[in-house]
């Protein structure tokens, strides 16, 4: 099987990685030139366990080539962002149309197009199967198209691409078949076959699902703060409860997924989405909750931030709260910032970042942060762990975390 897939970010590498381990002909296209040109030459733009390995053997066994321009192929799948538009929180499809436009002059009878990308529900019944329909196709019977969220975690995407279930949305039943037929080469979950509207609103509902759980977390942090309870304490004994499982708070909530996917519901039926809304904004106001407890911990001074991901050990930066956070603390404090996985110009080394700091900002849950060198703290820094992350400080180090923000 020939597979050529339009994106080749954090799910479109992947996902063509492990078609070519599994022994199908494939190609990686991206408009990013550079990119194309380093994915060619063996030089991976995404920090993901296994990956480099696998497109490094694909590059040799000439079974995987990155290309700017799509080719012939059975089989086409669309990995590319889907923001939200600011102003309604209707979802961007403008990448995800002009992926599709752009393999027009490639599609052939029988060929099957697999929209992977989150979108919002009837999007491709509404917007992606009348851009075939126009060019002469009927879907079903001489192009299929299906919609097949991706649903991997950062950190273990070839892991769960292979072992998660997967849903197969196909605009009819032998859409569907025809999807299975694709991910059938590598994935050993179970692929469950369905509709595509169901297949849309199914992925918006697990990042949506997971997104509210968080902001309840984060709700009850302020709580406690304001009321002089341990949070994490609660959370702790509350999830001894055999049916209970409080998420973990934190400074905000990131990523391209649950910062952006719960919105595509919300702009479908805003009058309804009331919770789905509560949520986003609940986890919007985490920056600002940080800053209020910040500038009560020290009113003026030096603050070195560790982390800037939105979660740990990755270098994606995408929509992460600790860039609001910093912009709203540098207008009062001098500012340092130190990432491990992250090289921005104005980034410093830890050693940096901490020398002369008077408080230590951790906003995310990189392992280099879980067992910090306190050689090079001074003892009146003091540490405020957003992660939850820091369980030993010196004696003389003063730590705020979660569970004693009211102190
Ligand atoms: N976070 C918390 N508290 C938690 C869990 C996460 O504050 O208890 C924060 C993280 O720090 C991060 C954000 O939420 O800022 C998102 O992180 P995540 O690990 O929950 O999820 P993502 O965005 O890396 O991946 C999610 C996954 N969805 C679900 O778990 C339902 C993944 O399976 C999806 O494939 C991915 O979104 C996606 O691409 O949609």
């Amino acid at each position: 099987m020939k597979v050529c897939i339009i994106g080749q970010g954090y799910i479109g590498l992947p996902t063509a990685a492990l078609f070519a381990r599994n022994h199908c002909e494939v190609v990686g296209v991206d408009v990013n030139e550079k990119m194309i040109e380093n994915l060619n030459n063996g030089i991976i733009h995404i920090e993901e366990p296994g990956i480099s390995d696998i497109i490094k053997q694909a590059l040799k066994n000439k079974v995987y080539k990155a290309s700017l321009k799509p080719e012939k192929a059975d089989a086409f799948i669309i990995t590319v962002p889907t923001p939200y538009i600011a102003d309604n929180y209707s979802c961007d499809l403008s990448y995800v149309i002009s992926a599709c436009e752009s393999i027009i002059p490639f599609l052939e009878k029988d060929n099957i197009v697999i929209v992977e990308s989150t979108i919002a529900p009837m999007s491709t019944d509404d917007i992606v199967k009348p851009i075939f329909e126009k060019e002469g196709f009927t879907i079903g019977e001489d192009l299929y198209l299906a919609h097949c969220p991706e649903r991997v975690l950062p950190g273990k995407i070839i892991e769960e691409l292979i072992h998660n279930d997967r849903i197969i949305g196909g605009i009819t039943p032998k859409c569907s078949q025809k999807a299975s037929e694709v991910y059938g080469q590598f994935v050993e979950g179970e692929l469950m076959l369905t509709e595509a509207k169901t297949a849309e609103l199914s992925k918006c509902m697990e990042n949506t699902f997971r997104d509210v759980n968080i902001a309840l977390a984060n709700e009850l942090t302020k709580i406690c703060a304001e009321i002089g309870v341990n949070a994490l304490d609660v959370i702790k004994m509350a999830n001894k409860h055999p049916r209970v499982n409080l998420h973990t708070p934190g400074p905000g909530v990131g990523g391209h997924c649950l910062a952006i996917d719960p919105y595509f519901i919300y702009a479908k039926a805003p009058e309804t989405a009331k919770l789905i809304k509560l949520a986003r904004d609940t986890n919007n106001s985490m920056p600002e909750f940080v800053c209020d407890n910040v500038r009560k911990i020290i009113t003026k001074g030096k603050i070195a931030i560790l982390g800037v991901s939105y979660k740990g050990n990755t270098g994606d930066d995408r929509e992460s709260p600790s860039y609001e956070i910093i912009d709203n603390l540098k207008k009062n404090y001098e500012i340092s910032i130190h990432d491990p996985h992250i090289d921005k110009p104005n980034f410093v080394s830890f050693k940096e970042a901490v020398t002369d700091a008077d408080l230590i900002l951790i906003l995310c849950d990189h392992n280099e942060f879980k067992n910090l060198d306190y050689t090079l703290i001074h003892e009146d820094t003091v540490i405020f762990d957003t992660k939850n992350i820091i369980y030993k400080v010196p004696d003389k180090i003063k730590l705020y975390n979660y569970g004693n923000l009211y102190e």
